[in-house]
């Protein structure tokens, strides 16, 4: 029997690769325009990130308010969240509300890694190859395979041969890890570990922490969501969804005069002041205290000095303090890091901070973990050592378009697209929060969601126009990756030797990941780019007339 999102032929109109929040609104909104589509994800269940990172601690930076569809107001009306910022079983149990909601799984396949995307330029059709050997082709492909979902940790030697457990964060295991009496090694200080590191202290023996980078971190004050005003938050959630997709970060901020000022132009008791209030509000609200955090070094050193300032409070042991304060890049050019009572664990005896700057990990032993001529026993390691991020889950799959170019040689040194949602020689392919798109720096779901939507209207048209085919042109995409480049380079983010520039991995190129503008001038990109009838794009039709745009 002919399964009902196929043709008698078994091709598809839409394969979606990924079943996180990009691949499931994807789902939602194709379903809508009544085409055959077809999900495939390698978890066994939705919710990308949420699914795969159940580490202890994890939990959302944006706030669960705004950290959730808009798409349907009866969804965003009837959830309750129930933290200001939610755990990640509570936001996976979103992830599988909305799923049931709109019966979204019927359309998935789980367990279902896909390992190669190949397009046919004579029949017009991506033909997408799973690592269990399964063969789906399609007229579109579009890739929600997320830009944190390509775990990775260091290759230290020694580690088959480590007699105790070891675990990554981002690829935690579903029946938890007890950490009960045990002494525990993390490695890393990004906000995995951040978040992480609190929770372990809890119940471990020993948590030592391996600290190769200080990192800036700020309070979450995280709580109980207040019913009275989360209904007050919802009555209002039409105009603070709208704020949200017009800002740059897609965040809402309590923006007054001052807050858009140059940090270095304002007066110092003002400034400490605004600090102050900001720091007490929590989260990224620091981030936003002034307007040129990122991109006046004089602001950004006054911002960093706060924060040290603070640290050198929370934690008791002036050296450990002085090790915890970041000095080695602009504070915002990593991702700020939010959390719950991270400095203050260190006022545990149980826990013990391992500076890495003199001594790098160099391998595990049998027994533990070695950094410098020092060996440290351990008898659990949580490796919290990041992501091949942006660029990482695409390339592990053998994409290859027109002429057998294949995407891993296009981006040998550097990914190039256009928008971040299409690339020159790969027709009908598109990406949700691709490489050069503004995603990583905002509140993903307004990228997600604005993502989705514009490529949903770009089939749309497609379909209504007669077109076939939609690639974008090299000169368009060309222009595009030069713009990512310059808008990187006149703020600060280069100082840092962070994943946004593909730091974190060695020999990956390194350039901007990503648009750092912002979401509301991308945003007005992308829809002038559709308003112009897909400026940018050859149309083409299968009786092969073409329009280049
Ligand atoms: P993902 O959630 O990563 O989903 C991608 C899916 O694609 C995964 O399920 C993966 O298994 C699947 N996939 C990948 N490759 C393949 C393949 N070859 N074959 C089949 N399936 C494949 N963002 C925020 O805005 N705010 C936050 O507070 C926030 N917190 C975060 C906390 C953590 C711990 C992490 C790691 C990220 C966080 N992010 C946050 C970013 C987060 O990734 C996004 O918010 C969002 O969840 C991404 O959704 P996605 O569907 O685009 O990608
Ligand atoms: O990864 P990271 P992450 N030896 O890359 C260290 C999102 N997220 O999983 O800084 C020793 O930030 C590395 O050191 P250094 C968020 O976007 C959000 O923590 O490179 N150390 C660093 O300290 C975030 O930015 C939340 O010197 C090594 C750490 O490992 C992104 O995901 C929570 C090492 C990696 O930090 C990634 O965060 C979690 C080595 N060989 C994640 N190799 C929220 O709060 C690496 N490191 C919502």
């Amino acid at each position: 029997m002919l399964k009902k999102s196929e043709s008698a032929d078994g091709v598809l109109d839409v394969i979606i690769v990924g079943a996180g929040f990009s691949g499931m609104y994807m789902l939602h909104r194709l379903r809508q325009m009544d085409l055959r589509v077809k999900v495939l994800e390698a978890g066994g269940d939705v919710g990308g990130t949420w699914y795969w990172n159940r580490y202890p601690g994890a939990r959302c930076d944006v706030e669960s308010m705004s950290y959730s569809y808009s798409f349907d107001d009866d969804l965003q009306q009837e959830w309750e969240w129930k933290e200001r910022y939610a755990p990640q079983p509570e936001i996976l149990d979103y992830a599988s509300h909305v799923a049931d909601r709109f019966d979204l799984r019927r359309d998935i396949q789980f367990d279902t890694r896909v390992a190669g995307a190949t397009y046919d330029e004579a029949a017009n059709l991506w033909h997408i190859e799973t690592e269990g050997g399964e063969r789906y082709s399609a007229k579109y492909c579009i890739m929600a395979t997320g830009c944190l979902s390509a775990p990775r940790k260091p290759d230290l030697p020694g580690l088959d041969a480590f007699r105790g457990e070891w675990f990554h964060t981002g690829l935690w295991p579903h029946d938890g890890v007890d950490f009960e009496g045990r002494r525990v090694g993390v490695i890393g200080t990004g906000s995995s570990a951040i978040q992480s590191i609190p929770v372990i202290a809890e119940t471990a023996d020993h948590v030592t922490v391996f600290q190769r980078t200080a990192h800036y971190s700020v309070p979450a004050w995280n709580g109980p969501l207040d019913p009275e005003v989360q209904n007050a938050y919802k009555a209002k959630y039409a105009e603070y969804r709208q704020r949200m997709k017009t800002s740059e970060s897609g965040i809402l901020y309590d923006t007054h005069e001052i807050n858009l000022k140059s940090a270095a132009a304002v007066p110092q008791d003002l400034r400490q002041e605004q600090f102050e209030l900001r720091w007490k509000q929590g989260g990224f609200n620091f981030q936003n205290t002034f307007a040129d955090v990122t991109s006046n070094q004089e602001s950004n050193d006054l911002y960093a000095e706060f924060v040290r300032n603070k640290i050198r409070r929370m934690v008791d042991d002036p050296d450990l303090a002085e090790k915890l304060c970041p000095t080695d890049f602009p504070i915002a050019t990593k991702r700020l890091c939010v959390d719950t009572n991270y400095y203050a664990t260190y006022n545990r005896d149980n826990v013990t901070l391992v500076d890495l700057k003199t001594s790098p990990v160099t391998r595990i032993t049998p027994d533990g973990i070695q950094a410098g001529d020092t060996q440290y026993d351990v008898d659990l390691i949580v490796f919290a050592t990041g992501f091949d991020a942006v660029t990482g889950a695409l390339l592990k799959i053998d994409i290859r378009g027109r002429a057998e170019r294949s995407l891993r040689d296009e981006w040998e040194g550097g990914p190039r697209t256009y928008l971040g949602l299409a690339m020159a020689g790969f027709p009908n392919l598109f990406t949700i929060t691709g490489p050069g798109s503004p995603s990583i720096f905002t509140n993903m779901f307004v990228s997600i969601e604005q993502h989705v939507d514009w490529i949903t209207d770009c089939l749309r048209y497609m379909a209504t126009e007669g077109y076939d085919t939609a690639e974008a042109t090299e000169d368009a995409q060309d222009k595009w990756a030069r713009h990512v480049r310059e808008v990187g380079e006149k703020t600060l983010y280069p100082k840092a030797n962070s994943w946004y520039m593909g730091a974190n991995v060695p020999g990956k190129p390194r350039v901007f990941l990503a648009f750092v503008a912002g979401h509301k001038t991308y945003t007005q990109a992308c829809d002038e780019v559709a308003a112009n009838g897909y400026e940018g794009f050859t149309l083409t039709r299968a009786a092969a007339s073409a329009v280049t745009l």
